[in-house]
């Protein structure tokens, strides 16, 4: 899944950015400007770790604005039937 994942974030650029910006904000419950595991998990009860993982594209352990917008344009996200 990675490669492709990678190219839809190479490709994406800020199509996706403004729809994730609403999403992403509401989901950083602590305002650190990176989504973890557990703040994932709160939107989306149903995200496996190999989810988490497949969107943590640069490996840190957290979700940027930038992999969820990806993880989103990829439908990779659970809540991701439209939009
Ligand atoms: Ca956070
Ligand atoms: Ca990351």
């Amino acid at each position: 899944m990675k490669p492709m994942i990678l190219t839809v974030a190479a490709t994406l650029g800020l199509a996706g950015a403004a729809f994730a910006q609403a999403d992403f904000t509401s989901m950083d419950a602590d305002n650190d400007g990176m989504l973890s595991m557990t703040e994932m998990l709160v939107a989306l009860p149903t995200l496996t770790e190999d989810g988490f993982v497949a969107m943590d594209t640069d490996e840190d352990g957290m979700i940027s604005q930038e992999e969820l917008s990806a993880a989103e344009q990829a439908g990779l996200l659970p809540m991701s039937s439209e939009g």
